[in-house]
């Protein structure tokens, strides 16, 4: 699985990419990462790649000559690349979403926004526009690197244990059920006697009620769902 990314911060990427689940991807060779400056394709003398909006307002808009650039170099590079634009403005990511971005061979293309806009001719050029959420960041850089993160824990072999795809991968999205480890007692608080008895099937019925209640509780949204 290749991801190219278009950014005016790949520093930014630096430290995400080298650490953890990323880094450690990247390391076994099961993805590779591309970071494409967007400042490398600007325009003019002062690398230009934005300017003030037509019609008056504040802020600036992205240019689209730049962007078009970047992404002809990333698909020249990797022709086939799913390209994806990330803007507050796109289909809110969710885990089935996830899902169908891992499908795509050979990869993701990911724009990361800035500034107070992006020239709406550059969504000619994407397959689809991408949120992660209704809460405004200043780009699209961490976006960039949840989608990294959420599609690489899906490639076969890095995950360290794959048991714990296999649970969420069968049912619609529920909470998870309550955990505990070592002590048996922490500040008062006990570890259900169920989760000691070594009854399996009575612990796997345990589990099922609390994340069930859980889900009512705190997430009345998810319950009945299947995978949208
Ligand atoms: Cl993809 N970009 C920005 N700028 N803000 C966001 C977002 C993306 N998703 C949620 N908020």
């Amino acid at each position: 699985m290749e991801f190219h990314v278009v950014t005016l911060f790949p520093d930014l990427f630096d430290s995400p990419l080298s650490c953890g689940l990323i880094g450690r991807a990247i390391k076994a060779g099961l993805i590779s990462v591309v970071l494409h400056s967007l400042r490398n394709y600007g325009l003019g003398r002062y690398r230009q790649v934005d300017d003030t909006p037509y019609g008056g307002g504040h802020g600036m808009v992205m240019r689209p000559e730049p962007i078009a650039a970047a992404f002809d170099a990333a698909l020249e590079r990797r022709p086939g690349l799913w390209r994806i634009i990330l803007t507050p403005q796109g289909e809110v990511l969710n885990q089935a979403k996830v899902e169908r971005l891992a499908q795509h061979k050979p990869g993701l293309l990911l724009l990361a926004g800035r500034y107070e806009g992006i020239d709406e001719r550059v969504r000619t050029m994407a397959d689809q526009e991408l949120s992660i959420g209704d809460y405004v960041l200043a780009g699209g850089e961490l976006a960039a690197l949840v989608i990294i993160e959420a599609v690489t824990r899906l490639v076969p072999g890095a995950v360290g244990n794959p048991e714990s795809l296999k649970e969420e991968s069968l049912s619609g999205p529920t909470l998870e059920y309550p955990q505990y480890t070592k002590p048996r007692e922490f500040r008062g608080q006990r570890v259900p006697d169920v989760l000691l008895g070594g009854d399996h099937q009575k612990i796997r019925a345990w589990r099922d009620e609390q994340a069930r209640k859980r889900t009512a509780q705190r997430r009345p949204d998810l319950v009945g769902k299947d995978k949208a």
